[in-house]
């Protein structure tokens, strides 16, 4: 995956035409297209081929099975041209080397979740978030989903994996996260849905939030 405007678009609407038409809107902001359970449930899984023609695609289906089934579901979804799939890591390492496994095969990518970015994500995840962080580390994974909620959390985690993965952030704008602070904190794309979807025009929305990462990397550098 390409970084260039940092951001990646949470595309949780569930009619097709919206799909296609937000996409089309925001392309030139987001660095990739994350789609999940809302969208590929509405719609069929066709959907990641029609959107692929925007920007990479994310299949976020948050695979938490047995290696055997993790391997099932990861191969259908990168057949249907998904260029990363988001996995849980709580499964544990067998779980997880079954998703890399196949992604190496169709030389795709795997995301790996520490912690969630929700309330809840506190309650029972983070208290292993870090030794997540590490198996994904020494898992071949891209990179890791950390909480934008939690900005401290991603600073944290960023120590643990150092720069080799990268970090995608959910929890800007609805969910009460800043993009600036979340990148200031180490993460390599935010990813927004909510805030930029249902907003008037998204690509304004979209565009704003690119300009505020932009403003971040400039006072970094
Ligand atoms: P908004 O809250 O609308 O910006 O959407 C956030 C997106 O990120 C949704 O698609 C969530 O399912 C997803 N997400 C989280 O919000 N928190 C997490 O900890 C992990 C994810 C994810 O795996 O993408």
């Amino acid at each position: 995956m390409e970084k260039n405007t940092c951001m990646i678009l949470a595309l949780d609407v569930t009619d097709r035409k919206e799909a296609l038409r937000i996409s089309e809107d925001v392309r030139e902001f987001v660095d990739a297209i994350k789609v999940g359970y809302p969208l590929i449930l509405a719609t069929g899984l066709e959907i990641i081929r029609e959107l692929a023609i925007f920007a990479p695609i994310i299949a976020d289906l948050k695979v938490a099975d047995i290696p055997n089934t993790n391997q099932l579901i990861c191969e259908q979804v990168f057949k249907a041209g998904a260029d990363a799939v988001i996995v849980q890591g709580f499964t544990g390492k067998d779980s997880l080397d079954a998703c890399q496994e196949v992604a190496s095969e169709y030389k795709k990518d795997i995301f790996v979740i520490s912690e969630m970015s929700h309330p809840g994500g506190a309650e029972f995840l983070q208290p292993v978030a870090e030794a997540i962080a590490k198996m994904a580390a020494e898992s071949g994974a891209f990179g890791l989903v950390a909480p934008a909620t939690r900005p401290e959390r991603v600073k944290r985690i960023r120590e643990i994996i150092g720069d080799e993965l990268a970090i995608i952030s959910p929890g800007v704008g609805a969910q009460g996260g800043k993009a600036s602070d979340v990148i200031a904190a180490g993460a390599d794309w935010v990813i927004v849905g909510r805030s930029i979807y249902n907003a008037e025009s998204p690509r304004e929305a979209a565009r704003m939030i690119a300009e505020e990462i932009e403003a971040e990397l400039r006072k970094e550098s």
